[in-house]
């Protein structure tokens, strides 16, 4: 195979250009060489999302481009995925958290990239998946006796849900049974602070290491 920098920017051109196929075909020649799909997924198919992003964010290319592109890289994550979380190995269970993306917020794919980490690294996780009602959070985490609650935002204007969430925890008297921790493109070490989480995850890696830190395994 090519140089591996070479590879994953042309990974990343598939998603700018929102060529499905083109993307598919270069994931198996990929994982066909033994690259390491997490690498896979952040250099490649997340420097392709990042890049339409911004270009979405300066009007380069607007809600369609956003979207085709969006498509390319949920069916690569579904690709990459298997492979994460078959490289986890079967063990004892890590400790239990219930995460979701905040109410108002339909943004998905980082969400589900640091659910498959972490399940990849031992943890289970009950995925509520996207636009999810702050109460919903307070219930599941009882229903499911979880160690920790986790929130996932990537828009500036759901971000003071997470707060919202942490309240109701505290109303519902679970707040000293359960860790949270937050995460997603505008959330800051500041923001968790300020909001009274216990954690904030930067990328997948680091919420599985935060994870390690806050359940003490
Ligand atoms: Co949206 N979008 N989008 N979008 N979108 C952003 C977030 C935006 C920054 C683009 C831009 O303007 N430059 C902007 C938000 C601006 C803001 O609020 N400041 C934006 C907007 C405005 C919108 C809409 C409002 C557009 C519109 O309709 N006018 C709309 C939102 C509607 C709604 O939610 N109510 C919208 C819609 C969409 C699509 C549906 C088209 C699509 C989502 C498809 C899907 O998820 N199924 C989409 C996409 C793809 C993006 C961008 C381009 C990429 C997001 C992504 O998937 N990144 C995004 C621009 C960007 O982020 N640069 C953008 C890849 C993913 C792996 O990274 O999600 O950051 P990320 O997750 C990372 C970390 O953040 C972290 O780990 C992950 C893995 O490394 N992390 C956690 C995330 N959650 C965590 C939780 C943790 C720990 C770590 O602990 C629990």
């Amino acid at each position: 195979m090519a140089e591996r920098s070479d590879y994953f920017d042309r990974v990343a051109q598939t998603v700018v250009e929102c060529d499905k196929d083109a993307c598919l075909r270069l994931l198996k020649e990929g994982i066909d060489n033994m690259v390491d799909p997490l690498e896979i997924l952040e250099k490649g198919l997340g420097k392709g999302i990042r890049q339409i992003g911004d270009d979405f964010g300066t009007q380069k290319v607007f809600l369609p481009e956003l979207i085709g592109a969006a498509d390319v890289m949920k069916a690569g994550v579904a690709v990459l995925d298997e492979r994460i979380k078959a490289s986890g190995k079967a063990r004892e269970s890590q400790g239990k958290i219930v995460m979701g993306t905040v109410k108002g917020d339909i943004h998905d794919i980082g969400k589900s990239v640091v659910a498959s980490m972490l399940q990849a690294n031992g943890y289970d996780v009950v995925d509520l998946g996207i636009d999810v009602e702050d109460e919903e959070f307070v219930k599941a985490a009882q229903e499911h006796k979880a160690d920790c609650v986790g929130m996932s935002t990537l828009l500036t204007l759901t971000i003071d849900n997470m707060g919202v969430v942490i309240q109701k925890l505290t109303d519902a008297g679970i707040r000293d049974q359960v860790k949270v921790i937050v995460g997603g493109a505008p959330v800051t070490q500041e923001f968790a602070d300020e909001i009274g989480a216990d954690a904030f995850g930067y990328d997948a890696s680091d919420a599985v290491k935060k994870m390690k830190t806050l359940l003490g395994k």
